[in-house]
């Protein structure tokens, strides 16, 4: 175990002493160790090599016997018995505002109580605001706090979290006793999922601003007001954290509750690497934990913080610890997507399959918002619960496509609608036949029904992949967030075969999809695979999920040159082009040196 994972287990073990209601000064002794391993510069193999840990303020014998066997052997059964002798139901209770280790175990003593919905029922019952010290105003409020964290376990789509956030902020930067004011937290580095809202202010009147947080129109209840933060539940359950700092703080409370975690922890790293002391209070020339002014290094923006840390300026999207830190050392960093850069989007439906809208609606509305084309893929006929085109209905809608673009050019419009489909990838074989995939512009395949062996679902990709006339590969592996799990896929399999035969990836920007997810985009970008950037739209409100998607890309590292749709007509078309003549004079080169 290194230090951490020691130091989680120490505070536990106080927590369980506490339950049982042990003397005071045992259990925070617990909880001070577990501190001062957290805040240790070194590793913690270091101090047990060098036979150190004894020199640590407030750890004795009998804890340096437990730490050294929890690093050594990650197993302490002294705490595996403690934790077997208590329910693990009483530890989950604690979590409910207002219920500290004396209450719970009281409601364990004198109720038998051992788990939440245990609880639940006897607050129900009314049988704990018979208790000493409960009464009816506690019970109620127990019960509050049951149904809250039962809500806000809940994980919410970003684009839920987006929609709340946005006019929360806008109330915040309208106050007038907010200075600066920024969304942090997972939203603004722009996960897919996020647990709860972050928000930082920088004010001279903290309580105004509080106030006037906690009172905003969608707040239904405030779980905490304090004098520098606040935390309100919105509606749908989602919780949303405010912290209010001084105008010189802002710059790290910014940096520090962006996070992430795994991305503070190397930035705090490097500062002490300085000599320098990082927190969410500043940065402080100080070998020591500090939070004294007169030691700060003075920082405006995040931009500075990064600068005195060695660092260019890192996007927010990129603080995971996963490979920002060795780019920003050697800057220039890539230049990331800007979504203003997408002229289109290459993975759309129209009524013709389960589309809301009639093409030249599609065509009026694209043409509206300044995109640059559009592709209609509808799906193919194995799809006959979203009404699937066969080929004739498919040939019809290239006709009428066709005709549409030529109104359109008539009318001096540079907008064009592509012909296309989204072709389903059956068991053995595509849905149509390559004769008539030959014919459209544009041609998305994607697994709709998988199958639950891995092997066999990376196969049909791969096979799809490797047919000439599919340019892309749509949501490959077919999750939906926070409904259904990616199907069995090696996704790296299928990425090297697209990178071979110059077969695209799409990133659908469907909020719910996000699929390929950013996680893999690094390595798709390695190999060369290119990036379509595609709604999906089944109906015109979703082109604004471009705007979604070209956020996921730059999660994923992706530049403008990572992007097949930011390309304008001319070269997408000669792109779009490339894979079939590529792999047909590639075939044709293989069977001339065969016949040699
Ligand atoms: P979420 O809300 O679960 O989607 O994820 P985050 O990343 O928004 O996490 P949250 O809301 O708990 O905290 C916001 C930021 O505050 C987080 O990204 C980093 C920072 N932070 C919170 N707790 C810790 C901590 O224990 N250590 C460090 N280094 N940073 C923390
Ligand atoms: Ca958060
Ligand atoms: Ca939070
Ligand atoms: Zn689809």
């Amino acid at each position: 175990m290194d230090k951490d994972q020691v130091a989680a287990v120490l505070m536990e073990i106080g927590t369980l002493l506490e339950l049982k209601g042990e003397n005071p000064f045992k259990t925070r002794a617990y909880a001070n160790a577990a501190r001062t391993l957290e805040g240790l510069d070194e590793p913690l193999e270091r101090l047990l090599a060098e036979d150190r840990l004894g020199a640590l303020k407030g750890i004795g014998e009998a804890l340096q016997e437990k730490i050294t066997a929890l690093a050594t052997t990650g197993r302490l059964p002294y705490y595996e018995e403690l934790k077997a002798s208590i329910p693990a139901g009483l530890v989950a209770m604690l979590q409910i505002p207002g219920l500290g280790p004396k209450k719970v175990k009281a409601l364990w003593d004198r109720l038998s109580l051992t788990t939440v919905e245990e609880l639940e029922a006897a607050c129900l019952a009314g049988r704990v605001a018979t208790l000493d010290g409960f009464g009816d105003k506690t019970q109620a409020k127990i019960l509050e706090g049951i149904a809250h964290r039962r809500q806000y376990a809940a994980r919410h789509l970003l684009s839920d979290a987006l929609a709340a956030a946005d006019p929360i902020l806008e109330g915040l930067r309208a106050h007038p006793d907010v200075i600066r004011c920024s969304s942090a937290g997972s939203v603004r580095r722009f996960k897919e999922v996020i647990g709860d809202l972050d928000f930082v202010v920088s004010s001279k009147q903290p309580a105004a601003v509080i106030d006037f947080f906690t009172r905003q129109p969608g707040v239904q209840s405030v779980s905490a007001q304090g004098e520098t933060k606040a935390s309100v539940i919105l509606a749908g359950g989602l919780q949303a954290d405010l912290r209010v700092v001084s105008d010189r703080e802002f710059p790290f409370a910014l940096a520090y509750f962006t996070g992430s975690k795994e991305h503070n922890i190397v930035m705090r790293q490097r500062a002490l690497e300085r000599s320098l002391r990082l927190n969410e209070y500043g940065l402080f020339r100080s070998p020591t934990e500090t939070r004294d002014p007169a030691l700060l290094v003075p920082c405006q923006t995040e931009e500075e913080i990064f600068a005195a840390l060695d660092l260019a300026p890192i996007p927010p999207e990129l603080r995971e610890d996963k490979g920002e830190f060795a780019a920003a050392e050697r800057p220039p960093l890539p230049r990331l997507l800007e979504w203003s850069e997408l002229r289109g989007s290459l993975h759309n439906h129209s009524n013709w399959s389960d589309g809301r809208h009639a093409l030249e609606d599609i065509a009026t509305q694209m043409a509206a918002l300044g995109c640059a084309y559009w592709a209609i893929t509808d799906h193919s006929k194995a799809s006959f619960q979203a009404n699937g085109l066969d080929a004739p209905r498919l040939r019809r809608q290239i006709d009428e496509i066709r005709a549409l673009n030529d109104r359109l050019a008539d009318q001096g419009t540079e907008f064009r609608l592509l012909t296309g489909v989204e072709v389903d990838i059956l068991k053995d074989r595509l849905d149509l036949n390559d004769d008539l995939l030959a014919q459209l512009e544009v041609v998305v395949a994607s697994l709709h029904v998988a199958g639950s062996d891995e092997a066999d679902n990376t196969q049909r990709l791969i096979r799809a992949a490797q047919n000439p006339h599919v340019h892309m590969l749509g949501h490959l592996t077919g999750r939906l967030l926070l409904e259904r799990e990616p199907y069995r896929v090696n996704v790296q399999a299928v990425l090297d075969a697209c990178a071979e035969t110059g077969t695209w990836v799409e990133l659908n920007c469907n909020p719910y999809r996000f699929d390929l997810d950013w996680r893999f985009w690094p390595y798709a970008k390695i190999r060369g695979v290119r990036c379509a950037i595609n709604c999906d739209a089944h109906r015109n409100e979703h082109a604004g999920f471009l705007r979604l998607g070209a956020g996921v890309a730059r999660k994923g590292w992706l530049t403008r040159a990572d992007v097949v749709n930011t390309l304008p007509w001319p070269q997408l078309r000669a792109a779009l082009a490339a894979k079939p003549n590529g792999l047909r004079q590639e075939k044709a080169s293989k069977s001339r040196s065969a016949r040699r």
